[in-house]
């Protein structure tokens, strides 16, 4: 078990925002695959199409998407928290975004009612104008709107933050001061694509965000930095497929791991995932996570 912001999670796995959580079936599958914890797909204050497809595709090194928030908005949105939340007791975790702390503030007290065990505010997003990274790269902005939704409920407030910053300790000590619970990074890299037959781009977006295994060295000193600059966790999330992934984000700093792309080569990865850390521990003979949470900044 792992306690992070006041929250006991079965094991240090959770599901990342953005994939199987766009329904309440949806997440408690997950659930009863063995997540420590699921996060839903962000819900905004209006009903949102998103962006035109090709909207995802898959690439070698990982997957681009430009999905575009698509969500129903939070009045469409809290019964698909409460059914989650009827059918287990792993944490369900509201993943919220808006243009600003209003917006924000709204969407929380909105789905507030279903009892999420925390929000995660998504100030992240790398293809939303007006959304997610557009306000995540303010240090103003994600220190006012932090705050404004931690005034507003009183369950733990996390921040998503973007990697595609210069520094991203900043942004992170500004959710920090605006009353952050914790923060989770990374969010998915800008990135394009091209069909060189026609020269067109491949996203109906033209472009979107990097996801799996190749950004993980870069979630990793992310982790390693915020763990480093912030008195709050980190909870990591950034191309982890393999138990080895998990001890090496939690060895940079994290507290719990977020797995999103590995999802779609199976369910069963949270449970595999899970039960590799533990055999590691014994095998080690660490006696708890906590014991290997931030070790590399420990040894010398
Ligand atoms: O919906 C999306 O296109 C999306 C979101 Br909200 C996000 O936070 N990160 C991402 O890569 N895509």
């Amino acid at each position: 078990m792992v306690t992070i912001t006041g929250i006991n999670f079965k094991n240090p796995t959770m599901l990342a925002s953005g994939i199987m959580g766009t329904t309440g079936a949806s997440l408690l599958r997950i659930a009863e695959c063995g997540a420590g914890g699921v996060v839903t797909k962000s819900i905004g204050p209006e009903p949102k199409a998103g962006h035109p497809n090709p909207s995802m595709i898959k690439l070698e090194c990982g997957f681009l998407n430009a999905m575009g928030l698509p969500n129903p908005s939070y009045n469409e949105f809290d019964n698909e928290i409460k059914l989650a939340r009827s059918g287990t007791d792993v944490p369900v975790i509201a993943s919220i975004f808006g243009g600003n702390a209003e917006d924000f503030v709204k969407v929380a007290e909105g789905l507030a009612d279903s009892e999420p065990a925390a929000f995660e505010l998504n100030v992240s997003c790398p293809h939303a104008e007006g959304y997610g990274a557009t306000i995540g790269t303010d240090t103003c902005m994600v220190e006012s709107i932090t705050a404004a939704v931690c005034d507003a409920v009183d369950v733990p407030v996390w921040v998503k933050l973007t990697p595609n910053v210069t520094d991203i300790k900043a942004i992170g000590k500004a959710a920090q001061d605006g009353g952050a619970d914790a923060v989770v990074a990374i969010n998915t890299l800008r990135g394009m694509a091209i069909d060189i037959n026609s020269g067109y781009p491949i996203l109906g977006n033209r472009f979107g965000g990097l996801s799996g295994s190749a950004v993980k060295p870069v979630a990793i000193k992310c982790v390693y930095d915020l763990y480093e600059a912030l008195a709050i966790p980190v909870i990591g999330v950034g191309g982890v497929s393999t138990w080895e992934d998990a001890v090496e984000m939690m060895m940079a700093g994290a507290s719990g791991v977020q797995i999103g792309s590995a999802v779609h080569e199976s369910v069963d990865i949270f449970s595999d995932i899970a039960s590799g850390i533990e055999l590691f521990l014994q095998d080690k003979g660490y006696s708890a996570v906590e014991d290997i949470i931030g070790l590399s900044h420990k040894v010398i």
